[in-house]
């Protein structure tokens, strides 16, 4: 596997991105392979945005929802090609699956459109102007995730059905990079801490690609440039006496810069940013540093107008800023791995994130989530016509994230799947090894959890015993008892009952609960859809949170209204955000920033 090192230029480095306006092609009856249209050059290309989504950018339907193939192109200038150094494209992600080519020879592919993608092109990049092209493909399939269906319509057109309620977005959403990389380099490291009497301990280890014997060191330096300590060799600890440690909402980073020399000349370096901070599960808290921390904040999406789920500086700032003026402390990445530079932000920021692959889909029905809101399931995993093909690409998403995100202090626990089918031993065999893979992979050996549904209820849920904390997702009062806020409340503490004599000491947090919310509604007495409704459901949510200590957090669906897949659930996307789709408050926002600031 290619090093997951996050880009960066230096006095050794080179990180060049290739982000801009490049040339574009769907591709519906899939010739462009057949007919070499990596080596000869896309014909007939429209111009296209990277990063983004494609389906926002028209004014036609057709291209909108198309499905299928669909082709990238740009140049890409090599001022100079050194002999001894390493070439790579490097790509933040490409939804769901893409062929790289450069100068019209294949160097790479990746299954999976929600983490990094890198092609090594050492021998193919020439001198001057290179050609550099990506296939790729949005079709959905039972056996990788996100899970869902192709259905071809008469005229032979493709139409994608996820199981799942999002817009199946795609086109290259994150930003690509040309990196140079010296022969004998630095691959990848990973830290873990260890908080004593007055000290951290940091334990490291970094991998180094190309052979070679050259030495390795470390040097950890404050916020003001001061050294806190030094480390020789390509594994071992470091001792921090007075750690500044990074706090939730309060965050602290040093830098940790890695050398790679050899005979006194610098091979290579990377500076990274370093957050020390433990994280654990202990008498039934979820603790940060020893402290019981708790969860409050979102599930998000990655979403916008026109960008769709490219990533955008601007978009992701507004967010946080947003978050911050509620008072919320975390996230989930609900329901993929988000682009790099949210981590990077939340670093900073001090934020928490549940780091999520994109195990979502996995209860086959018509409209899953709301099947699932509802306690509606179908099973999966007992007839997916691969499971096995299912569980090697979940387990590659799996293992792609943590080894990109596992140096993030922000990223305080794994979840393995979003309202996945649990309640059949086939489900506990698939998820079995799934998290035992998690907890393996992790030098922090943060909690690792999934997240369920209704029908994963006390009784019937066979994986709950796999997760550190259990994350529940309840609609009390939209999907189930809609209208009815008493009669929710009373069917919501039924179930929590249940779950406090099943699970004693093992902390839950709500991952999800809301109502589809317009911000044009008004209406009194409340009703389903109003701006009133929700205000009147979440506190109906708060009272019951606050009436079971083993709740350990509550982040609401959704951070903000999101766009989906059309349907008479819908109403041009769900409309569950505490924000709306540009970000500005609703009403029960209030709500959630007063209880918040006590919290
Ligand atoms: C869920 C899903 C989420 C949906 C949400 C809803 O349970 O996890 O993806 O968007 O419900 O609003 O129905």
């Amino acid at each position: 596997m290619m090093s997951e090192l996050y880009p960066v230029s230096n006095e050794i480095r080179l990180a060049q991105r290739l982000d801009g306006l490049w040339r574009f092609r769907f591709d519906p009856r899939g010739e462009g392979m057949a007919e070499d249209w990596a080596g000869r050059g896309l014909p007939d290309p429209i111009s296209m945005p990277v990063p983004a989504s494609f389906a926002d950018l028209f004014t036609g339907a057709a291209q909108r929802d198309y499905c299928g193939d669909f082709w990238y192109e740009t140049d890409v200038f090599a001022q100079e090609v050194r002999p001894d150094e390493r070439y790579s494209v490097r790509f933040g992600s490409v939804t769901h699956r893409c062929r790289i080519f450069l100068n019209g020879e294949l160097a790479g592919e990746h299954e999976g459109g929600f983490l990094p993608v890198t092609a090594e092109v050492t021998g193919l990049i020439r001198p001057g102007r290179n050609r550099l092209t990506v296939l790729a493909n949005n079709e959905l399939n039972e056996t990788s995730i996100p899970a869902g269906a192709v259905r071809t319509k008469p005229d032979g057109t493709k139409a994608a059905q996820g199981y799942f309620d999002f817009f199946n977005y795609a086109g290259i959403h994150r930003s690509v990079w040309l990196v140079r990389t010296p022969a004998e380099a630095i691959a990848d490291y990973s830290v873990s801490f260890r908080l004593e009497e007055g000290a951290a301990v940091v334990s490291y280890c970094v991998e180094t690609e190309g052979g070679g014997d050259g030495q390795i060191s470390l040097l950890l330096t404050d916020r003001e440039g001061r050294e806190a300590a030094r480390a020789g060799g390509r594994q071992g600890e470091m001792r921090v006496p007075h750690p500044h440690l990074w706090q939730v909402r309060n965050a602290y980073l040093y830098t940790l810069t890695i050398r790679l020399t050899k005979d006194g000349k610098l091979l290579d370096r990377y500076d990274a940013p370093v957050g020390i901070r433990t994280v654990a599960i202990e008498d039934g808290r979820i603790r940060v540093n020893g402290q019981p921390v708790y969860l409050k904040g979102f599930g998000k999406h990655e979403d916008s107008e026109i960008l769709g789920r490219g990533f955008n500086y601007a978009v992701a700032k507004r967010d946080y800023e947003c978050m911050k003026w509620i008072g919320a402390n975390c996230f989930r990445t609900s329901h993929y791995p988000y682009a790099e530079e949210w981590y990077q932000m939340a670093d900073q920021e001090g934020f928490l994130i549940i780091d999520e692959v994109p195990g979502v889909g996995l209860m086959r029905s018509f409209a899953n989530f709301a099947a699932a809101g509802a306690g509606k399931s179908n099973g999966f995993f007992g007839d997916c016509p691969d499971v096995e093909l299912l569980g090697r690409n979940h387990r590659a998403a799996v293992e792609e994230m943590i080894l990109r995100d596992r140096n993030h202090p922000s990223v305080i626990a794994w979840s393995i799947f979003n309202e996945a089918e649990t309640t059949t031993p086939a489900a506990h065999d698939y998820f079995a090894p799934l998290f035992a893979a998690a907890r393996q992979l992790d030098p922090q050996k943060r909690p690792v959890t999934g997240v369920l549904e209704k029908t994963s209820s006390p009784e019937k849920c066979r994986c709950w015993p796999l997760m550190d904390f259990i994350c529940l997702n309840r609609y009390y009062g939209w999907y189930i008892s809609g209208g009815d806020l008493e009669e929710a409340r009373r069917q919501f503490e039924e179930e929590m009952d249940q779950w406090a004599e099943k699970a004693p000491n093992v902390p839950f947090v709500f991952t999800e609960f809301g109502t589809d919310t317009l911000d044009s509604l008004h209406k009194l007495p409340s009703v389903m859809w109003s701006q009133e409704y929700q205000q009147e459901y979440m506190e109906m949510n708060f009272r019951v949170f606050d009436r079971y200590p083993f709740v350990q957090g509550e982040l609401a669906w959704n951070f903000a209204d999101f766009q989906t897949g059309q349907g008479i659930m819908r109403v041009n996307g769900n409309k569950k955000g505490l924000f709306s789709r540009n970000r500005q408050p609703k009403e029960a926002a209030w709500a959630f920033r007063r209880r918040w600031a006590q919290k």
